[in-house]
């Protein structure tokens, strides 16, 4: 069975694939088809945003797909940048604009007050339709300077719960093991799993 995996960021992409490995699918990027028409993500929710994503994904395709949105939210913050965390430093942000200018707006605010939430929400469709959602936390804090080389995003700032280094410092076999994109990702296969019972 054909998976589209409904997204265009190559390091969301290579986790997601890793993830998906035990199950009786074979997972395709967006880059894999032509003229797929680039999804607005105008929703106030990652839901809402992950729902969109796979649904018209799906409609377009005519195929199996999952979608992932996901965001750093940052309570000192109130919950920024949350939905907007891929373009929270405007016009043409990249990992490093958008981990600069969090770093700035966390400049000499003490580590209690740094605490942040990494969120995921996966959406499943099929036939134009979403026949599933799953969503996964992951509870951490903002570090005070840039550490490691791994992952992608905010990766080289999130410190989770538990652990003294940053998802960068951490291998990706280590962040697989608690992040939220697993833990969405794990429900999601329940709901894939399920859905492709009906076509045996
Ligand atoms: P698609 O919509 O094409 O999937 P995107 O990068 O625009 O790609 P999102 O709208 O979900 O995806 O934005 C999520 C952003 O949040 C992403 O660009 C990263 O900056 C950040 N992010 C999400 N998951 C992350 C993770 O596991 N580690 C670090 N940063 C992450």
């Amino acid at each position: 069975m054909k998976l589209v995996v409904a997204t265009r960021n190559r390091d969301k992409l290579k986790e997601i694939k890793t993830l998906l490995k035990d199950l009786p699918v074979k997972a395709f990027s967006l880059n894999s088809f032509k003229g797929v028409p680039d999804i607005i993500e105008d929703g106030s929710t990652l839901e809402e945003n992950a729902r969109k994503k796979a649904a018209q994904t799906s409609r377009f395709l005519k195929k199996f797909v999952v979608a992932d949105d996901s965001g750093l939210e940052v309570e000192f913050l109130n919950g920024d940048p949350g939905v907007y965390s891929a373009r929270f430093s405007g016009k043409g942000a990249t990992y490093k604009s958008n981990n600069e200018k969090l770093l700035r707006l966390l400049k000499d605010i003490p580590p209690a007050k740094r605490k942040a939430c990494f969120k995921c929400v996966i959406a499943v469709a099929d036939k134009g339709k979403v026949i599933g959602v799953s969503e996964g936390k992951c509870n951490g804090k903002i570090g005070f300077k840039s550490a490691g080389d791994n992952g992608f995003g905010y990766d080289p700032l999130f410190i989770p719960d538990s652990f003294k280094k940053t998802f960068a410092q951490m291998s990706q076999a280590q962040k697989n093991k608690i992040s939220h994109r697993s833990i969405a990702l794990a429900g999601a296969k329940k709901i894939i799993s399920n859905h492709l019972s009906l076509y045996l």
